[in-house]
């Protein structure tokens, strides 16, 4: 049994479809940080990082229980535990890996910095704001360019680099992307959708309730290390 550290985000949505895919057993625990729940000594314990996803193996190496942080070794781990999702060839494993590294490094930080200035930054943010979509809009180009030459991003395959990037890509008209203008992303993104496992999973998600909308100036303040909780 996996216990499963989770809420809505996009980090947390790759893991929810992992499992599902893998069907491995897994128990959901919430925490909502839009509550300051990552904070609780308890959730320090097994990431001392105080973010979520994280997991917890009761089946860990050696039959001991084994906590993960970190959405991409969460998937690396349970790619190498289930031997799915991850080729074993070694060019074709390396391929898939620069791709979940591309998500890890550029889509996700980058995506993430957009979704706070358009959002929640106050609004004379026009610098970061213009410098977040152009790079957005940049990594879109890049993975249309990908996916004109691959069924996949990590190659021929189906693998944790699509994991890992499609819950990114769900918003894209926020985000100033159209899939008129990306036919390639459209095609791998319907393909993705269309998964059971996939629809599975995001049908978990929609249900789960959070403190998002209901927030106080103080728990949103802390959750984006601003005002009393800013250090200069
Ligand atoms: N690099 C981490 C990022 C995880 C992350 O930023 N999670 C957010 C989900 S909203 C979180 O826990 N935020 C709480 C906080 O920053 O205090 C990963 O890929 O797992």
């Amino acid at each position: 049994m996996i216990d499963l550290y989770a809420l809505t985000s996009p980090n947390v949505q790759k893991i929810y479809i992992m499992l599902e895919e893998t069907k491995l057993p897994y128990k959901e625990h919430f925490v909502d940080v839009w509550k300051g729940e990552q904070y609780n000594p308890d959730f320090i314990k097994i990431n001392p990082n105080s973010k979520i996803p994280t997991i917890v193996d009761h089946e860990g190496p050696g039959g001991k229980p084994y906590a993960v942080f970190e959405s991409g070794a969460i998937l690396l781990y349970l790619a190498e535990k289930t031997g799915k999702f991850l080729p074993k060839d070694m060019a074709k494993k390396y391929e898939a890996l620069q791709w979940l590294m591309f998500q890890l490094s550029g889509v996700g930080p980058m995506f993430g910095q957009f979704t706070h200035f358009k959002l929640f930054a106050p609004k004379d943010s026009a610098y970061s704001m213009s410098r977040y979509q152009t790079e957005v809009k940049r990594l879109y180009e890049v993975m249309e360019k990908r996916l004109a030459q691959s069924p996949y991003l990590g190659g021929d395959e189906y693998t944790i680099a699509d994991i890992a990037t499609f819950p990114w890509t769900r918003n894209h008209d926020m985000q100033g992307v159209n899939w008129e203008d990306h036919p390639n992303l459209a095609r791998w993104s319907k393909a993705i959708d269309e998964r059971s496992a996939v629809k599975a999973a995001l049908a978990k998600i929609a249900v789960i309730k959070s403190n998002r909308d209901t927030a106080t100036d103080d728990q949103k303040d802390r959750f984006f290390n601003r005002g009393r909780y800013a250090r200069a």
